[in-house]
């Protein structure tokens, strides 16, 4: 029986001390951090994702600008607003939601943001900088992983950890985040030859693919750690992540739900950096 790693919560607790480091903030400096928005059409996932950030944002004391834009925006029409919202002091957070319609490119409007309100962390400079461990913003899903390991008191260090999933938004810089901690790290990915032998190997499992369910209990290490990046809907349209829950759950000594695991805390980090950007804009550390 594993122990429930309770995202909702911890989320909840990271926006309290957020909303309370704000207050201050904005009585020492009059700066109130502000978080822009883009969605460019309706995906229905998206828009729940995006509420979620604005209510917290609201929470937390911050201005929350949205930026609802037709599926048709043009890539010149979305660059531009980037470029109006990098010249916006009001501005210090700009996140374009992804994924975006096809026919506009994420890796150029990503690279329009400045550097300094890249609050999602995809910018190559950033990239960058989380590589060689010198960065102001961590990017929020892994940065939000690595918060509930250290919320229910686990070590990374000396620890096998497997990230299934090479994704440049969670995959990839998981891997830096464990390998920083002095995890030993091994990333799968869709080539891997006997996925289930990998996991099986890890202390410490992420499942970051996309997966419905593509991870079992057959997979697990008795006592692993088992955390569930994945934001699926199974064949009911119900919320279910990467991992197996029913079976894996026996075998995990923690394990992270979906719905309330990962989720919450993409949207607390979000926080977290919006303030952290404000700061630096106000001149002050992070
Ligand atoms: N630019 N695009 C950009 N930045 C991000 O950090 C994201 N991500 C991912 C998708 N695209 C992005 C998110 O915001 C995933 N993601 C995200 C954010 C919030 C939640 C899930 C994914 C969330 O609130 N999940 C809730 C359930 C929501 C529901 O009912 O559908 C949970 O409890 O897991």
């Amino acid at each position: 029986m594993a122990a429930l790693i309770n995202g909702k919560e911890i989320a909840q607790r990271v926006r309290e001390s957020v909303r309370a480091e704000t207050e201050d903030f904005k009585a020492r400096t009059g700066v109130t951090p502000g978080l822009a928005v883009i969605l460019v059409g309706d995906d229905p996932a998206s828009k729940i994702y995006v509420g979620n950030k604005k209510k917290a944002c609201i929470e937390a004391g911050f201005n929350s600008f949205e930026h609802i834009l037709p599926a048709s925006t043009t890539q010149e029409e979305l660059i531009r607003l980037v470029e109006r919202l990098n010249a916006d002091p009001s501005v210090h957070g700009i996140l374009c939601q992804l994924p975006l319609p096809k026919h506009l490119s994420s890796r150029d409007v990503i690279a329009a943001i400045s550097p300094k309100k890249d609050v999602d962390a995809f910018h190559p400079q950033n990239v960058g900088k989380i590589m060689i461990g010198d960065y102001d913003f961590l990017p929020c899903t892994p940065a939000g992983v690595m918060e509930l390991i250290h919320s229910a008191g686990i070590s990374v260090e000396g620890k096998r950890c497997t990230v299934v999933g090479r994704s440049d938004i969670v995959g990839k810089p998981m891997a830096m985040l464990l390998l920083h901690e002095n995890g030993t790290v091994t990333v799968c990915h869709s080539r891997t030859k006997n996925l289930a032998e990998e996991c099986r190997s890890a202390d410490i499992l992420v499942a970051a693919v996309g997966k419905a369910k593509l991870i079992t209990g057959d997979m697990i290490k008795e006592g692993a750690v088992v955390i569930d990046v994945g934001m699926n809907r199974d064949e009911n349209g119900k919320l279910c992540g990467d991992v197996d829950f029913a079976t894996a759950e026996p075998k995990a000594s923690y394990i992270t739900p979906v719905p309330g695991g990962v989720g919450p805390m993409t949207v607390a980090m979000l926080m977290k950096n919006t303030l952290t950007a404000a700061k630096l804009f106000a001149g002050e550390e992070k």
